[in-house]
């Protein structure tokens, strides 16, 4: 071998073991499933942080990155100090003295001059950990809006994409032999047109690390990767895999246990680490709504174990009906983004979410629409333990640069960290690929190509998407877009009442023409209303009007043969740069049912009244 072969042959050897460092190693992909219930070091709290527009910590002033030049050296990521007091070097900045944002939160919430604030932020943060032989260390972080370069001790780690989705690094070499170590991020909420989100959407584009940072210890070869669901359509047969990743996984053997069903199957591992069951499972209590029934299932092979608390239901459609195990039902949902309307600002840990699911329950709902990006892995516990079927969804938003094959990758990689992360959810049932796309040959086919991806995934749930309609002069509302041939459901967005088709009185003159015949859910509708402004159902903003919107709705949708739920927009206020107006919105879209002081408007009783009516037809309750 020559020396240029043995050189590729190495490059490709470190690129297969994960081990080189650079700007563009992206980070893996997928993570530890059900990595929060390992033994982790939480990595929450205060985390020391510098604001940094220009990116001065990661160009030099010839606008070089300072990680790709030869020492590496240079960035913010050295955290480094003066190393003598008589010939202090010129260091400009000093983590250690700086301000401390809380993790997990947004930064636009936490410090009046950063809730507009686009660009970069440095986050630093020391810990103690030494790490011990046999083990593996996994650096995890729920979330990162949007791009994030994350350094261990001055090395870097890598680069992730995508605000929504789990990030993780193998430690285990990196970490220093002395347990004195620190994690230095860059995270950058730039918006940028080839990205997914794209430049435009109606959220608040909340900045830094969002979600839960943890490290999570396994044995050297370990449970990387489960799936336990019941088959596809088949209530009475258990499918899935278990993957065991490191240099003992061949030929491993696995114990899957769901002892409350006195199952306890031995499995074994193949040559690449990966064991497939299928076992009967006639006794097992299927989940739903109405009997959220989870079972404690532990997994173990070698010194590894890991437990989850899975249930285990069927979902598919025939003809116009949704059956959940097999029996026709109606989805009463509602939308939600992942906001505490009370901060306001992300969501920060599970008593936000709780709250939340807690609310849609009162409303008296057995559904949700996690929307229009990947949520918090606890909110899809909480909605398997409180009993919420799940829509969830992918940032693919209104005008994404449909030719561009990178942002069709980085979609289609979001959809997949999402789908691993939700894998194990009863709770799921709709896996949504986008929302409001036009329609055009480009984005057809990038669509498409997620829908499919989607389901060869995941074959055992719904695919879907919020569609568009369109309008013809004789009060038709038509839903003929040709992705809904490729989905399982038809689901749309529809805003009469409020963007089109005069008054709410106005709105029960339309009919709808639905070119197929699926379940259908109207995916939005909806109208602002100011919480205590008041006046006559023609009065924009009032209560009253969105009031009397949301029985003229439900009214008119009536008429749709094929209805078979939805998710109204939207449960609570959420803050949307693009809301403007000074009296009525001032930064806030107003269509919650629920106020950003958690008042319940008059249509939260329309629409809970509503579902109280279709729980007793569909559920005789
Ligand atoms: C939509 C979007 C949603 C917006 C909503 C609105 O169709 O899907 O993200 O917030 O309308 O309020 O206009």
């Amino acid at each position: 071998m020559n020396s240029h072969s043995l050189l590729k042959s190495l490059l490709i050897l470190m690129l297969l073991v994960g081990g080189v460092t650079g700007h563009t190693l992206r980070a893996q992909s997928p993570v530890l499933q059900n990595a929060p219930a390992r033994r982790v070091l939480s990595l929450n709290g205060s985390w020391n942080y510098i604001i940094d527009p220009y990116e001065n910590g990661f160009y030099d002033y010839r606008r070089e990155a300072f990680d790709q030049s030869k020492s590496g050296k240079g960035g913010y990521y050295d955290n480094q100090k003066p190393s003598s007091k008589q010939e202090p070097e010129l260091i400009e900045y000093d983590f250690d003295k700086s301000a401390a944002l809380q993790v997990p939160g947004d930064w636009n919430s936490q410090d009046p001059k950063l809730l507009y604030y686009e660009g970069t932020i440095w986050y630093k943060k020391s810990f103690t950990l030494a790490p011990k032989a046999g083990k593996r260390y996994f650096l995890y972080f729920g979330a990162i809006n949007y791009e994030s370069h994350i350094y261990l001790n001055g090395k870097k780690l890598g680069m992730h994409k995508g605000g929504f989705t789990p990030i993780q690094y193998d430690i285990t070499s990196q970490l220093s032999p002395s347990g004195d170590n620190f994690v230095v991020v860059k995270a950058d909420n730039t918006r940028r047109p080839n990205e997914v989100p794209t430049i435009n959407t109606d959220w608040w584009n909340y900045g830094g690390i969002t979600r839960d940072v943890f490290i999570a210890e396994t044995p050297d070869t370990y449970i990387s990767d489960y799936k336990v669901q019941l088959a596809k359509n088949d209530p009475n047969t258990v499918a899935g895999y278990v993957q065991v990743t490191g240099t003992g996984r061949a030929n491993q053997s696995v114990t899957l246990s769901i002892s409350e069903a006195g199952i306890k199957q031995s499995l074994k591992t193949d040559a690449e680490g990966r064991a497939t069951f299928r076992l009967p499972a006639k006794k097992l209590v299927r989940w739903s709504p109405q009997t959220p029934k989870l079972y404690a299932v532990t997994l173990s092979s070698g010194s590894d174990a890991v437990q989850d608390r899975i249930g285990f239901r069927t979902i598919q459609t025939r003809g116009a009906d949704i059956l959940l195990n097999g029996k026709s039902t109606y989805m009463r949902g509602i939308s939600i983004h992942d906001e505490n309307p009370l901060i306001p600002g992300r969501a920060r840990g599970e008593g936000d979410l709780r709250m939340l699911l807690t609310w849609a329950k009162e409303l008296g709902c057995n559904y949700v629409r996690l929307a229009h990006y990947p949520h918090n892995e606890t909110m899809l516990k909480l909605a398997d333990e409180m009993g919420l079927l799940v829509w969830a969804e992918v940032p693919v938003y209104w005008t994404i640069a449909w030719e561009n094959e990178a942002t069709y990758q980085n979609a289609e990689t979001q959809l997949s960290d999402l789908i691993s992360m939700g894998k194990n959810r009863a709770s799921i049932v709709v896996w949504s690929v986008g929302n409001e796309t036009p329609l055009g040959e480009a984005r057809l086919k990038f669509m498409t190509n997620l829908a499919n991806k989607a389901r060869s995934i995941d074959d055992t749930r719904l695919i879907s998407a919020a569609l568009e309609l369109h309008r013809t002069p004789d009060n038709v509302v038509h839903v003929d877009d040709p992705l809904g041939e490729v989905l399982d459901l038809t689901t749309f967005n529809e805003y009469a009442g409020w963007y089109w088709g005069g008054s709410p009185s106005e709105i029960t003159k339309y009919t709808f023409d639905i070119k197929y015949n699926k379940p259908v859910m109207i995916s939005e509708f909806g109208g602002d209303a100011l919480a205590g402004y008041h006046g006559d159902a023609e009065t924009r903003w009032s209560e009253e009007y969105q009031e009397a919107l949301y029985v003229n709705q439900l009214k008119m949708l009536g008429t749709i043969k094929n209805l078979r739920g939805m998710t109204p927009w939207i449960l609570a206020d959420f803050r949307a740069t693009r809301r403007q107006h000074p009296v009525y919105q001032n930064g806030f879209n107003r269509k919650g049912l629920i106020s950003s002081t958690g008042t319940k408007k008059k249509a939260f009783y329309v629409l809970q009244e509503y579902y109280r009516q279709m729980a007793q037809k569909y559920d005789g309750k």
